[in-house]
């Protein structure tokens, strides 16, 4: 078939809500759309490990870091199934990893801010992973068969994160009066940028319009942010907590609650790599590569060995 052909052909695909599986034919721009996004993906859920991880050792109850632990590990496991489904596009995940590294690939702005007392937990849980499901499930009609696949596992999770975080949150603001300050503190510090997880307006958005021709993207970064917003407040009333906007009110007429424009010199600025822990997180991925090397060298020999003395019986049996 002709390129041009080959093109509306996966278009009509697309248009049926036929998935694209790794071996069909897709235009080089979808697949290089799709790696970055799920490559950015996969680096957020490894990096999003540290925040949290950073309490494991001082979870106020063996409860407590039972389900933190689990928590973590489910985000490794998220990493990996993207890192996979990125290398069903032909992607290298070392390569994948390194551009992570040297600052070519983006992760979540959210994982650039600290986790300073244990209410962040709960506001991570609840808000951080609230928001990552208000934008995966839409991920898990995505057009592509292997990331929609992966997606709809890690919504379940995520689904249980959120709940964990809710669980923390209603724990701290019904205890003493020092607790509930810590959650109303923590709901303080992580509100905005939970908003801004969302990416830039859709008319700053520059990559929307061809994720939703080929259907990657089924809702905008402003649609879902406003979903967010709309689902969480109540949840926020049931806490007894005050969201950190003076401008938040129902709109009725909307149907929906308005809220004060996101600073987005803030967000750039931590995108850049300037936000309060952006040097932190990478040197911390970096020394874990580092640390791993030889895992991966070994690993890497053995799998070597293996394949020569596969080719060496093969030849034998072919003699
Ligand atoms: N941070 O044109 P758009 C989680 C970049 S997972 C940094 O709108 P797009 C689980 C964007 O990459 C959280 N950069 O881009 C968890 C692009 O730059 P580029 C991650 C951002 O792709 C919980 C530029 O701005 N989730 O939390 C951000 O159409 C707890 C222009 O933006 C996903 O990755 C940002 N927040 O829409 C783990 C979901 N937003 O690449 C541990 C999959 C935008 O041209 C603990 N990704 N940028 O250099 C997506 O759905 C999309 O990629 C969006 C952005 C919606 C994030």
């Amino acid at each position: 078939m002709k390129e041009q052909n080959l093109e509306a052909h996966f278009q009509a695909k697309i248009d049926a809500e036929i998935k694209i599986e790794p071996k069909d034919w897709m235009p080089d721009e979808y697949r290089k759309t799709l790696i970055r996004q799920i490559s950015q993906h996969a680096h957020s859920e490894i990096v999003g490990m540290l925040p949290e991880g950073n309490w494991i050792t001082r979870a106020p109850s063996l409860r407590r870091k039972l389900i933190l632990l689990a928590k973590v590990q489910d985000e490794a496991g998220h990493g990996l199934y993207l890192y996979s489904a990125a290398e069903t596009l032909g992607a290298d995940r070392g390569d994948l990893v390194l551009q992570m590294l040297n600052g070519k690939a983006k992760y979540s702005s959210i994982f650039n801010y600290p986790t300073l007392n244990w209410a962040d937990i709960g506001a991570i849980g609840w808000l951080v992973d609230g928001a990552a499901i208000t934008n995966q499930v839409m991920l898990t009609r995505t057009s592509y068969g292997p990331y929609a696949r992966a997606m709809v596992r890690i919504c379940k999770e995520e689904s249980f994160h959120q709940r964990q975080g809710y669980e923390i949150m209603l724990a701290m603001s019904r205890g003493s009066e020092e607790q509930k300050q810590m959650a109303q503190d923590s709901l303080n510090r992580w509100w905005w940028p939970s908003l801004m997880m969302f990416g830039p307006h859709d008319g700053e958005s520059s990559h929307s319009e061809q994720a939703f021709k080929w259907k990657i993207k089924r809702k905008s970064n402003d649609e879902l942010r406003q979903q967010f917003v709309d689902a969480t407040i109540p949840q926020a009333g049931l806490l007894g907590l005050t969201v950190p906007d003076p401008a938040l009110r129902w709109n009725a007429e909307r149907g929906h609650y308005d809220f004060s424009p996101i600073n987005w010199d803030e967000f750039w600025n931590v995108v850049k790599g300037n936000g309060p822990c952006n040097r932190e997180r990478i040197a911390a991925r970096q020394k874990a590569c580092d640390d791993g090397a030889w895992v991966r060298e070994a690993a890497l020999a053995y799998a070597e060995k293996k394949e020569q003395k596969q080719i060496g019986a093969r030849q034998t049996a072919a003699a």
